[in-house]
């Protein structure tokens, strides 16, 4: 794992906050829900790429191009973030799929691994915007001993190599620890955006 402690900038930070608001006022908001029970997540979620992660009681975790809602196509990927990809991932093309997790101040996000790719050769990428939240990591099983870290507005995350299918969640959201403008998302306490390959070049 790499934690590159304030990777982004303020003025970036701005710049990433401003092309989720325009996501987001393209593939608006929705809540998913588990598979078989139905429970919603705490968390909110939006994609754009061409593949967006989405999940519900009756079809389950899953990449799909359509928004659930709506039906239409997701956004584009915003060019900072493709950039950030192409610095950081050392894999030969680009990302299929940016998940965008919107955090309100109570949301958590249970322990789990990402493992609905075809493609485990690709690292999985993560900023966080917002409010500092507690995110913790383990092993490749869920009972394996974990460790916990702050991730900061501006951080980034990289999962690859043995980190790749590590459990990880996210304990808790630490209300008002960042004054980054949410814009209309003035419910929003954090962001956190996940770039992923989903399937083989
Ligand atoms: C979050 N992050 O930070 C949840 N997954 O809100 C993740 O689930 C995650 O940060 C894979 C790689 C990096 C991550
Ligand atoms: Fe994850």
């Amino acid at each position: 794992m790499k934690h590159l402690s304030q990777y982004f900038d303020r003025e970036s930070q701005v710049i990433l906050m401003q092309a989720v608001l325009e996501v987001v006022s393209l593939a608006p908001l929705f809540t998913p829900t588990m598979p078989r029970t139905g429970k919603p997540f705490s968390v909110r979620m939006t994609n754009c790429g061409s593949l967006g992660w989405v999940s519900d009681k009756t079809a389950g975790y899953r990449y799909q191009a359509a928004h659930p809602e709506t039906g239409e196509a997701w956004p584009a990927i915003p060019q900072i973030l493709l950039e950030l990809w192409s610095k950081m991932s050392g894999y030969p093309g680009p990302p299929e799929a940016c998940l965008i997790n919107v955090y309100g101040p109570d949301a958590k996000m249970g322990l789990h691994r990402d493992e609905d790719e075809n493609d485990f050769s690709a690292p999985v990428i993560s900023v966080s915007l917002g409010d500092t939240a507690r995110f913790r990591i383990g092993g490749p099983k869920r009972k394996d001993p974990t460790r916990s870290l702050d991730l900061v507005s501006g951080d980034v995350l990289l999962l690859d190599g043995e980190s790749r299918l590590a459990y990880h969640g996210i304990d808790r959201i630490k209300p008002g620890t960042s004054d980054l403008p949410r814009g209309i998302l003035d419910e929003a306490a954090r962001i956190n955006l996940t770039l992923r390959r989903v399937t083989l070049p």
